[in-house]
């Protein structure tokens, strides 16, 4: 495959840009080999610098849940550019995102719009430590909730995939109000509160964690959380940037039945720009400035051209709720034939899927949480991925990472996908 193009833009950038790249997992460093420079996208494939062709599972790590460069999406994002590009004011889009995003998702009765998904767990931490007067807060092993300095410790995605899930950079007196405990573990949750009582504010996590590779929450673990963090007076806080508005309308919470005090939002809420958000009770959210005192802000927050991409795209989710049974289908299609193929290959790896994520661990463990998903092999993994991408199939770079998969993705593209599946897996276990 020639990526001379990609090489050469590679080298330049490591010049101007840290590592070559504006996010550490895009720089292949976990798979080896150089990252590809893309060019274009359009539906279920990706068009590198050099004319290379990848159908992707990665779909901008979550966004483009519909395929890439969506004609509705395109168009309303034209259209908003005719009336100019930024105000710094209030407009009517950002209305009509709040009201939407309040009635899609069940803990949601107010909603801030921010610019990351970074932003909005920041955000929604503070809120937290403001409205309960409290300073701690509990977050699990190997789930990452962007780059805030407070979530840097053993975090997840990229920290982990580049072995730093403790970031230098992160003071003693931040990371002291950081409590940390394995996910799937409720007896961890009791231990840390008995541990600090009344001192903690608020518990995070990844309802779905993806960001150590996708893991599922063992029966009764989201209900034990949210019983107890009611007992306590503890925020508890759902991070659906990744799962939001993908395994439902509403999200793992509707999926789950269970409602959490606040919920963060990022990736799909934008269509593919630039757009986070925080929301949750009432009471909690009248505590954000200028309502209340607890003070968040952006130059750019709710900005017309990313509000115009995102309320296309939500008002197609709400209006569609068939698209999460195709989404379903899709996943199911793909994880049953990598599944099938393991087994017919003799190969006992982990699968965890869930709608229209998944994650295949170099591991014959189970894995449900950071230990276990530890156990796989990378260096196996970073064999798989460029089998992978020789055969045109652009995976996530990194085991520690979730899969994401759209509704481009046809039959004749899934049987593709699996037959380069096949193949790369009896080349790199030599079978
Ligand atoms: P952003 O600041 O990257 O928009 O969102 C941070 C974030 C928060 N919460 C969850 C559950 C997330 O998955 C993320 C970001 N996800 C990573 C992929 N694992 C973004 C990709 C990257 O870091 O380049």
């Amino acid at each position: 495959m020639n990526i001379s193009k990609s090489k050469e833009l590679f080298a330049k950038a490591q010049n101007f840009i840290p590592g070559g790249v504006n996010s550490p997992v895009r720089a292949f460093r976990a798979v080896g080999g150089e990252p590809l420079f893309i060019k274009k996208a359009d539906g279920a494939y990706l068009y590198d610098e050099d004319g290379n062709k990848f159908i992707e599972l990665i779909n901008s790590w979550g966004p483009m849940l519909l395929g890439h460069n969506n004609p509705m999406i395109r168009e309303a994002v034209m259209e908003a550019m005719n009336d100019g590009t930024s105000f710094g004011a209030p407009t009517a889009r950002e209305v009509e995102i709040a009201e939407l995003i309040v009635s899609m998702v069940p803990s949601v009765e107010k909603v801030r719009m921010v610019n990351s998904g970074t932003e909005a767990t920041m955000s929604a931490i503070r809120v937290a430590r403001g409205y309960t007067g409290r300073d701690k807060f509990i977050k699990m092993e190997g789930h990452y909730h962007g780059h805030g300095d407070s979530f840097l410790i053993a975090a997840g995605s990229g920290a982990m995939t580049m072995g730093d899930p403790d970031s230098p950079g992160v003071t003693k007196g931040t990371a002291k109000d950081t409590l940390i405990a394995p996910y799937n573990n409720l007896e961890a949750i009791e231990t840390l509160i008995a541990a600090n009582p009344g001192e903690v504010a608020a518990l995070i996590l990844e309802p779905i964690p993806g960001n150590m590779g996708l893991c599922l929450p063992k029966e009764g673990y989201l209900e034990g959380l949210r019983d107890i963090c009611t007992r306590e007076g503890i925020v508890l806080i759902f991070d659906e940037v990744m799962t939001g508005f993908r395994l439902a309308k509403g999200g793992a919470q509707e999926v789950f039945g269970v409602t959490p005090d606040m919920t963060t939002l990022g990736k799909i809420i934008g269509g593919g720009m630039p757009v986070g958000a925080y929301g949750g009770k009432r009471e909690i959210m009248e505590f954000v400035s200028p309502e209340g005192p607890v003070y968040q802000a952006g130059t750019l927050s709710g900005n017309p051209i990313a509000m115009a991409a995102g309320l296309a795209m939500l008002r197609y989710l709400n209006d569609h709720p068939e698209v999460y049974k195709e989404l379903n289908h899709i996943g199911a299609s793909l994880t049953d034939g990598i599944k099938s193929i393991n087994q017919e290959l003799g190969l006992d790896y982990t699968v965890n899927s869930m709608g229209s994520m998944y994650s295949l661990f170099f591991t014959d463990s189970s894995v449900f949480d950071f230990e276990s998903a530890k156990t796989s092999d990378t260096g196996l993994f970073g064999k798989y991925f460029q089998a992978m991408l020789k055969r045109g199939v652009y995976l996530a770079p990194s085991q520690f990472e979730s899969l994401f998969l759209s509704t481009a993705l046809n039959d004749e593209v899934i049987d593709q996908i699996l037959v380069a599946h096949k193949e790369a897996m009896v080349e790199v276990t030599g079978l």
